[in-house]
């Protein structure tokens, strides 16, 4: 850039550097998609057509960013994980958010042209999609990061299939609404299977699960202070990997330890583990944990828990309460009686961990989530 006595105004620029030795989620979301879905007339409750444009463009942008190693997406929105290591565009936030919602965007326009041409876009409506960035500091916390949002795939799958069943049937949106107030999963199972003979579990995979792509590539350091050589060899590595599309369960744990690059998110796992238990311990004595820790801002549950019943055991317990919005299930009421809850104390007890300095910063309390078998 040229230099000129203006320059100057460069120093009100802010700059946002994401966390170093973090792995960072970028989730990409359809912006007013209620709004488009209607406007091009999308099949209710799913528009295979719309998820087809919708995910060539995660894929395509998965390949034009070798350092995405996982990308899950339903709906309108796509969750990107970006390795530990990752220094794209020096991690600088915006640089990086921008890139993801344009780029998104870009895809997502090409291919409705190829995919839904007898709907062309009109300037009316295009879509476009917002990102945003969050880091993780461990392994742990991203499972439970896909884990949250393939559950609320699976919720609003449910919902939305009973719902326009029973439109289609005769039913108003509003009485519809009413009729599934209050209902619990196993209860929209129960509409679907005794009044239009639908067995839920029958439903398409991708509906019910989403979609997932998996950079199947193994590496061992995952670190960022490699030679330039090593980097390089690295992102070769990467960029030539295979990218493998599933519609599965990313709850249990299966996917996760069958992953190749599962080697790098174990270690980081059990250095975890070893943090939160002596924590623990030292917070309260009696309270023997031998189970696993999940910590998850948003939403949690007990690894245990989930395992063998996977997504099936959380819609038992999803309710929805409240009328609203049609496709993204109104106000959902979330009962676990697992796991047990244990708050840990904040601030003046903090550990000098550096991972629990980035778990628990100071202005976000955090609750810590036991699941452990003998307190049942
Ligand atoms: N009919 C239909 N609508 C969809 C489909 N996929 C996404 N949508 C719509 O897109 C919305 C996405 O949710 P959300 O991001 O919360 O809403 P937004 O703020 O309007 O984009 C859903 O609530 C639906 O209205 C589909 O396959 N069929
Ligand atoms: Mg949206």
């Amino acid at each position: 850039m040229a230099k000129s006595r203006y320059e100057y105004v460069k120093k009100f620029e802010q700059e946002s550097i994401l966390l170093p030795e973090t792995y960072i989620v970028v989730r990409v979301d359809g912006r007013g998609f209620h709004k488009l879905s209607e406007r091009y007339e999308f099949e209710k409750p799913n528009d295979s057509r719309a998820l087809e444009v919708m995910n060539s463009a995660a894929l395509q942008l998965m390949k034009a960013m070798p350092d995405i190693l996982l990308a899950y997406g339903d709906s309108d929105e796509y969750s990107f994980l970006l390795r530990k290591g990752c220094e794209l565009f020096e991690r600088r936030e915006f640089k990086l958010v921008s890139t993801f919602a344009s780029t998104i965007t870009s895809y997502y326009q090409f291919y409705w042209s190829q995919i839904i041409p007898d709907k062309p876009l009109g300037v009316d409506r295009l879509p476009t999609f917002d990102a945003r960035a969050v880091c993780y500091p461990n392994a742990e916390l991203i499972k439970d990061y896909f884990r949250w949002r393939q559950v609320d795939c699976h919720i609003n799958n449910l919902y939305n299939t009973t719902f326009w069943s029973l439109v289609k049937s005769g039913l108003t949106t509003q009485e519809a609404e009413n009729k599934l107030l209050g209902t619990l999963s196993s209860d929209k199972q129960e509409i679907l299977f005794k009044e239009f003979g639908i067995n839920y579990n029958n439903e398409p995979e991708i509906y019910k699960k989403g979609t997932v792509f998996v950079r199947e590539v193994d590496f061992e350091a995952e670190t960022t202070d490699l030679s330039k050589r090593q980097a390089q060899r690295l992102q070769k590595k990467l960029t030539k990997s295979e990218i493998h599309k599933l519609h599965c369960d990313i709850i249990k744990d299966e996917f996760w330890e069958t992953r190749p690059f599962w080697g790098i998110l174990k270690a980081d796992i059990l250095s975890f583990s070893h943090e939160i238990n002596s924590l623990a311990e030292a917070d309260a004595p009696s309270f023997k944990t031998t189970a696993q820790l999940i910590v998850c801002p948003y939403f949690s549950s007990g690894t245990a828990y989930a395992t063998d019943s996977s997504t099936h055991s959380w819609l038992l317990n999803a309710v929805s309460i409240s009328k609203g919005e049609i496709f993204s299930p109104p106000l959902l009421m979330t009962s676990f009686n697992l796991p047990l809850r244990h708050n840990l104390p904040l601030s003046s007890n903090m550990p000098k961990s550096p991972v629990l300095k980035y778990v628990l910063p100071s202005w976000l309390k955090y609750e810590f989530l036991f699941a452990d078998s003998s307190l049942r």
